[in-house]
């Protein structure tokens, strides 16, 4: 066929690669004026047949109207299995190129479309996956490199597909001169405003992008366009995070209520949102019911996670090679562990101990809160809350869902015979690193226990310990074996107490590297305390450098740092810590220091105001609001509710790149990241992340990046170094640890609506009258402080670790998992106004102080 004919026929598709690209965030290159581009590719019509490139062995195929074709055998794991090419092409670090090639197939795939360098550890310096189809479509991908090679390949990698296909190329150029790519992400409206939702009686506030210096006016519509609410906006002026001039719009007083609110400003309309209902309601489940797809070891039932249904990944049936008998590298172990289960740590395959702990303890403490913290409420996480698959066996749906990974943890431990008997090891990945996609089940390659880390021994004491006092009440047996784990843990840790898991890793995997591990120990001993309440925790609480440190820094905690995570726990859950209060003290004080740097942003942001925004700062953001929101738990101050309602704004749209940071959640929200099995980008057979996933957001530290961050973003402001691509697994992977904070903060969120309306005017001293070596006497007092009487009256509490009821007496004491009712209070009349009522019980304990409940809610007819 003609060249000319070519083209014209394919000028309509040309225009569809234009969108497509621009869809992925950036302009398409356009040639520079003042230079003669350069073809480095030889040959790239296929006028001379192959001449110039080279196929892996098992292609065949054959040239016929300048575009050759070659046939795909099916049942290849990777893309890199079959692979068409041409090496020898020179790059010069800082110049701009263009690739551009023609493209169809007999099937819709995605292939992998690279320019490397064909040498271990294979650097890009452009990474595409085109989707093809039975329509020749033409394909043009700008991008600059960072390196001079002499030896660049340019590689079509085509494997990975069950079935046979046919491949078809044609105009195969890589043009020098090209513009520099342009990172040109749709940033919406410029009036940013949380895409979901604001709760009446809570904050309501938006970030305008503007130049004006003066204050403008906005108006806020209803759904049917009938203005509700209207004033200035206040001006901020240049902000360095998002390197844009803002102005702030305060809307907190407006009262309508409904959905599809808009809010207008300079001539902009924002995305529309909810006030009232229970905006967070539906987020806080579906960032726990996130788990389940990333379960290892077990059938994904489509039934219970429409969309999500695959098969069983990591079990032994081929190609895995299964986590039923792992052992180390190099048979530096001469045993195997069974480490079937748990769940896939981020869009790769591997599980790693340290993270695991870290991510199944924040799950934990969803519930752990609702359990003690005035406004918590256990209701909405009981069982049958989540779409996971253990419906009906009486226990709370988040702790089933945590309990998939502290029994992967459990099994991490080396056995007693070894040498290093109760140690964890540190992680199981891959023996290398595999591409994207591949479904869990598909995954060929061998797998291996790295070595035991002190830091995963005592991330696994902690989260076991925590597991432990939990599930007492559901299942004793489970929470005795995670006890026993749990001290095993801690002795073995401090028999080794600097076995560091490096900063680097063999390939497959990632490190989780860490070298200070007294905030691990710190941790650990403050679970196993609060658990336990034996004295040598407690001692070693009292001793540690890290007990009267600061801990609530920039993301207050992480997988790395979890002195923080300690203290939230030391201060909510109850316990007879000597100088408790100090703790209580330091939680508090974090929380005013998060809350004065929220102030002084425009975008209502505490973390990153030093301009750097870390890998995964979406969950350091939602970190430092878990230590606002306990703050709030700890004192009731409306100002800590009203800081963590805020902060939320800016992970649902409130923020530089007017982007929802949660899949499905808002009307511009990631849904592209990192992963090897929630896909949709590189197959459209696969599905994209579920709803309710978190992606690891801006990230700043530009020696970090992935190549795909390298290439897009240049130059970006902090909070602007994001991009919605799967391949960008330094600024958009999914994980557990980052989903982890957003079910706590939704969860915490969902439970601030409307509270205030329900809760009745009572007060509740509860004391510890007497206590004696394994028993104590508790008497409550409950008074009507309101103008009506109560009728029906009846308080809640969650009884402390080691307590159980004995008897009672003027009153009906029942117990259900963790939480105690009282009912029959006042003999079942009416308490009236300004009255009191008493009654008590004796109870048994253990060796500790008996104390009183976090908090007892009282509710009425
Ligand atoms: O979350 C981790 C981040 O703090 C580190 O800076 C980064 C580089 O070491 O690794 C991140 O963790 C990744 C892990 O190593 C492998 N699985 C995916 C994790 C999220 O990107």
């Amino acid at each position: 066929m003609p060249r000319t004919a070519l083209r014209r026929r394919r000028l309509g598709v040309a225009v569809l690669t234009a969108l497509a690209i621009g869809a992925a965030g950036a302009a398409p290159a356009a040639q520079a004026q003042d230079e003669e581009p350069t073809d480095l590719i030889t040959n790239g019509d296929f006028a001379s047949g192959t001449t110039g490139w080279w196929t892996t062995a098992n292609l065949t195929g054959a040239v016929a109207d300048g575009e050759w074709c070659v046939d795909v055998p099916g049942g290849t794991a990777n893309a890199w299995d079959a692979i068409v090419g041409q090496d020898g092409l020179p790059l010069v670090t800082g110049e701009s190129y263009e690739l551009r090639f023609t493209a169809r197939a007999t099937a819709d795939v995605s292939v992998r479309a690279l320019v490397q360098r064909p040498v271990d550890p294979w650097p890009t310096a452009v990474e595409e996956f085109p989707v093809l189809s039975s329509e020749a479509q033409d394909f043009s991908y700008a991008f600059t490199a960072n390196a001079d090679w002499t030896d660049a390949q340019l590689a079509f990698q085509i494997g990975r597909h069950a079935e046979p296909w046919q491949f078809c190329i044609s105009e195969v150029q890589l043009l020098t001169g090209a513009e520099p790519p342009v990172y040109e992400p749709d940033t919406g409206p410029r009036v940013r405003v949380n895409q979901v939702g604001y709760l009446p009686d809570g904050p309501k506030r938006a970030t305008l992008v503007t130049d004006a210096a003066d204050p403008v006016p906005w108006q806020l519509h209803d759904a049917a366009g009938t203005l509700v609410a209207e004033g200035d906006s206040q001006p901020h002026g240049e902000e360095s995070t998002s390197g844009e001039s803002v102005h702030v719009i305060d809307f907190s007083d407006a009262s309508a209520t409904g959905e599809g609110f808009t809010l207008t400003a300079d001539g902009e309309t924002s995305y529309p949102f909810a006030i009232g209902g229970n905006p967070y309601g539906d987020l806080a489940v579906d960032a726990m019911s996130f788990y389940y797809p990333m379960r290892s070891g077990i059938a994904i039932d489509d039934a219970i996670a429409p969309g999500y249904g695959r098969e069983a990944g990591h079990v032994d049936t081929a190609p895995n090679q299964g986590d039923g008998a792992v052992t180390c590298p190099a048979n530096a172990c001469d045993y195997a562990l069974d480490v079937t289960g748990g769940w896939y740590d981020a869009g790769d395959h591997g599980k790693y101990v340290v993270n695991g702990g870290i991510s199944v303890a924040q799950l934990m403490s969803v519930y752990e809160r609702a359990l003690n913290a005035p406004t918590g409420d256990t209701g909405r996480l009981g069982d049958g809350s989540l779409r996971i698959p253990e419906h009906g066996d009486g226990v709370p749906d988040v702790l089933d869902e945590a309990r998939w990974e502290v029994e992967f943890l459990l099994a991490m431990q080396v056995p007693a015979s070894e040498e290093l008997a109760g140690m964890a090891h540190h992680k199981i990945h891959d023996e290398k690193w595999t591409g994207l996609p591949l479904m869990p089940a598909d995954d060929p390659q061998p797998r291996y226990l790295q070595p035991p880390s002190t830091a995963a021994t005592l991330n696994l004491a902690a989260a076991a310990a925590q597991a432990a006092r939990l599930f007492e009440p559901y299942d004793a047996d489970f929470a005795a074996e995670c006890l026993e784990a749990a001290e095993t843990a801690w002795q073995a840790a401090l028999a080794h107490p600097d076995l560091y898991a490096p900063d680097t890793s063999p390939d497959g995997g990632g490190p989780y590297g860490d070298s200070d591990v007294s905030d691990e120990f710190y941790w650990a001993a403050a679970e196993l305390f609060l658990t336990t309440g034996t004295k040598s925790y407690e001692d070693y609480l009292l001793a540690s450098k890290v007990h009267e440190a600061d801990s609530f820094g920039p993301g207050a905690f992480y997988w790395g740092g979890v002195a923080g995570l300690a203290k939230l726990d030391l201060a909510l859950v109850p316990n007879a810590l000597p100088g408790r209060d100090e703790i209580v003290t330091q939680v508090v004080a974090g929380a005013d220091g998060y809350l004065d740097l929220q102030a002084a942003s425009p975008w209502g942001l505490s973390y990153g105001s030093s301009g750097t925004f870390d890998w995964g700062s979406n969950s350091a953001v939602l970190n430092e609001l878990v230590v606002v929101a306990t703050a709030f738990d700890l004192t009731g101050e409306a100002k800590y509710r009203d800081g963590v309602l805020t902060g939320l704004d800016y992970i649902l749209g409130r923020n530089a790149l007017g982007n929802s940071y949660v899949t499905g959640y808002g009307s511009h929200d990631s849904h592209n990241m990192h992963s090897r099995w929630f896909a949709n980008q590189l197959d459209p057979n696969l599905p994209n992340p579920p709803a309710g996933t978190l992606a690891g957001g801006p990230n700043s530290v530009t020696g970090t990046w992935d190549p795909v961050a390298q290439r897009w973003l240049t130059g970006c402001a902090p909070q602007r170094c994001y991009i919605d691509d799967i391949g960008s697994w330094s600024t958009n992977e999914l994980t557990i640890n980052w989903n982890a904070p957003l079910a706590q903060i939704a969860t915490f969120a969902a439970e601030q609506a409307g509270t205030a309306a329900a809760t009745p005017s009572c007060e509740v001293q509860y004391l510890i009258n007497g206590q004696w070596p394994g028993g104590f006497n508790a008497q409550i007092v409950v008074t009507n402080t309101g103008d009506e009487p109560l009728q029906d009256l009846s308080l809640k509490w969650a009884l402390p670790t080691g307590q159980s009821i004995v008897n009672s007496w003027s009153v009906a004491l029942t117990r259900d998992g963790h939480t105690v009712t009282a009912t029959d209070i006042a003999g079942g009349q009416e308490l009236k106004p300004g009255r009191t009522f008493t009654f008590g019980f004796i109870g048994a304990k253990d060796a500790r102080t008996a104390v009183a409940p976090a908090s007892v809610t009282c509710s009425a007819a």
